[in-house]
C-alpha cells in the first residue's frame, strides 16, 4: 500500500516524465545552492545581479520550450512550470527575470518574428548573453492596455516611435525591448535595441516588493526602428496577450512554489518552537492552518499540472489560464501572510524568508493581470457580459 506523502499528496513526482523530474531537480539544486545564499542581501539592497541571467542561460532555463535551433531544448510546458516553481521558491523576482526573458521577450520573437530576427536574437538570449524586456504597460493604462498612447509612424526604411512604458521588469539592464505600439491605430510589436537613439530606461526605486528584481520605465523619443525590427506576423492585442498566456501559466506554478517554500519553513518552525511546554506543532489551531496551506498548495499544483498538459496538446483556452493565475497567486499570497504570522516575530526577519515572499506576492497578484481583472475575464466567460 502507498503511504501518504505530506509534501506530495497526489504523487505528482510519480506522474512526471523522467526528463521533467531531472529538470526539476536541476532547477531546485541551482536555486537552493546559488540563488538562496544571495537573495537576502539582494532584497535588502534592492539589487539584481546581472550574472544570474548568464547562469540561468547556462542551466538551459531561458526559452527552454523553444526548439534547439533557436537555443531552446523543446521542454514541455510542465517542465517550464517546474522550473518556475523551483526558482520562485527562492524569490518571485528571480522567477520574474526568467519569465520575462522566456515568455515575454523570446516567445514573441519566436512566434511572430522573421527567421532573420529569430536567428539574430534567440540563441544569444537563450544563453543569457542578451537580456530582453517587454513593454506593454503604460503609466495611464495598466489593466487596460488597449488604451496605450505609444505610437509608431512609418518613415523611410522603418518606423519612428514615440511614447513611454512604465513598470517594466528588466528594462534598465536590457539589451533589447519588445515594445508594443500603435501603428495607424493597430497594435504592433517592435524590437527596440539598446543604443537606438532616443531609447532610454530608468530604474524605479523604493519598491517594497520584488526588490531583488530590477524594474524600470522605457522612454521613446523619436526612436528610429528599422523595418527589419518590426514583428511581421501579428497585429492587435493578440500579440502581447499570446505572450502573457505563457507567462501567466508559469506564474501559476511559480506563486505556488513560493507558497510551498513558506509551508515547509512553517512546518519546520512550529516543530521546533516550544511554547507552554510543548511544540507549537502539537496544537490544533496550528495543525489546521498547516492542513489548509497543504490543501491549497497541492490543489493549486494539480490545476497548474492539468493546464500544462493541455498546453502541451494544444487543447487549452486563455480563460483556464486566468483561472489558475488568479487562484494560485491569491492563495499563495494568503499562505505567505499566514506563514509570517505563524513564525511570530521571527517571521519579520530576512533570514526566515517568509515575509519577503509575502511582500513579493503582492506584486505577483497584481502584475500579468490583477486578481480582480482575471475575475472579470472569468465573469465575462460565465455570463457573456463584459464588466470591465
Ligand atoms: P478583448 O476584447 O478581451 O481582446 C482584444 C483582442 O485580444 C485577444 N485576446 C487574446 N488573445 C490571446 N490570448 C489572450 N489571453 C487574449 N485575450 C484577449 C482577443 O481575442 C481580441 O482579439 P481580436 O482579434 O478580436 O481583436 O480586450 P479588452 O481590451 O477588452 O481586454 C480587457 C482585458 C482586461 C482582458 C485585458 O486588457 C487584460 O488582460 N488586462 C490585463 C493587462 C495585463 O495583463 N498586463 C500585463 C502586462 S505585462 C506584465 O505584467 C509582466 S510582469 C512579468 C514579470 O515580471 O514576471
Ligand atoms: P490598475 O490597472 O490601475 O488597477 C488598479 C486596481 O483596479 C487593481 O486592483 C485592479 O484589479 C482594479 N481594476 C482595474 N480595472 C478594473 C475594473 N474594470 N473593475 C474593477 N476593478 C478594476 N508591465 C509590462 O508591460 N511589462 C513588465 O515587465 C511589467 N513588470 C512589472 C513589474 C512590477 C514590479 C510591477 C508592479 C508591474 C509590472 N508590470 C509590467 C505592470 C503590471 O502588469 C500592471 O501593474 C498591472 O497590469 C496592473 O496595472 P496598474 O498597476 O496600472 O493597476
Amino acid at each position: 500500500a502507498q503511504t501518504f506523502k505530506w509534501d506530495d499528496p497526489f504523487d505528482m513526482d510519480g506522474r512526471l516524465t523522467e526528463d521533467e523530474r531531472a529538470i526539476q531537480q536541476a532547477a531546485r539544486s541551482y536555486a537552493r545552492e546559488k540563488l538562496l545564499p544571495r537573495v537576502v542581501a539582494a532584497f535588502r539592497d534592492e539589487t539584481f545581479d546581472r550574472a544570474i541571467m548568464t547562469e540561468l542561460g547556462e542551466m538551459g532555463f531561458l526559452g527552454a520550450m523553444l526548439p534547439e535551433q533557436y537555443g531552446g531544448s523543446g521542454v514541455s510546458h510542465v517542465a517550464y512550470g517546474l522550473i518556475a516553481r523551483e526558482i520562485e521558491a527562492v524569490d518571485s523576482g528571480y522567477r520574474s527575470a526568467m519569465s520575462v526573458q522566456s515568455s515575454l521577450a523570446m516567445y514573441p520573437i519566436y512566434a511572430f518574428g522573421s527567421e532573420e530576427q529569430k536567428m539574430r536574437f534567440l540563441p544569444r538570449m537563450a544563453a543569457g548573453e542578451l537580456v530582453g524586456c517587454f513593454g506593454l504597460t503604460e503609466a495611464d493604462g495598466g489593466s487596460d492596455p488597449a488604451s496605450m498612447k505609444t505610437k509608431a509612424e512609418a518613415v523611410e526604411g522603418g518606423y519612428r516611435l514615440n511614447g513611454g512604458k512604465y513598470w517594466i521588469t528588466n528594462s534598465p539592464i536590457s539589451d533589447l525591448a519588445v515594445v508594443w505600439a500603435k501603428l495607424d491605430g493597430v497594435i504592433r510589436g517592435f524590437i527596440v535595441e539598446r543604443g537606438f537613439e532616443g531609447f532610454t530606461t530608468t530604474k524605479i526605486g523604493d519598491k517594497l516588493s520584488l526588490r531583488a528584481s530590477i524594474t524600470g520605465d522605457i522612454g521613446l523619443t523619436d526612436v528610429f526602428v528599422p523595418e527589419a525590427n518590426l514583428l511581421p506576423s501579428v497585429k492587435g492585442l493578440r500579440g502581447p496577450f499570446s505572450c502573457l498566456n505563457k507567462a501567466r501559466y508559469g506564474i501559476a506554478w511559480g506563486a505556488m512554489g513560493a507558497a510551498e517554500f513558506c509551508f515547509h519553513a512553517t512546518r519546520d518552525y512550529v516543530g521546533e518552537r516550544m511554547l507552554f511546554g510543548r511544540p507549537l506543532s502539537s496544537r490544533q489551531l496550528v495543525q489546521k492552518k498547516l492542513a489548509e496551506m497543504q490543501t491549497e498548495i497541492f490543489l493549486g499544483f494539480e490545476g497548474a499540472y492539468a493546464l500544462g498538459r493541455l498546453l502541451d496538446t494544444g487543447a487549452w483556452v486563455p480563460e483556464a489560464i486566468s483561472l489558475m493565475k488568479r487562484n494560485n497567486c491569491g492563495k499563495a499570497l494568503a499562505i505567505a501572510r499566514e506563514a509570517r504570522d505563524m513564525h511570530g516575530g521571527a517571521g519579520i526577519t530576512g533570514e526566515m524568508h517568509v515575509m519577503r515572499h509575502a511582500m513579493n506576492l503582492e506584486t505577483v497578484n497584481t502584475y500579468e493581470g490583477a486578481h480582480d481583472v482575471h475575475a472579470l475575464i472569468l465573469g465575462r466567460a460565465i455570463t457573456g457580459e463584459s464588466a470591465f
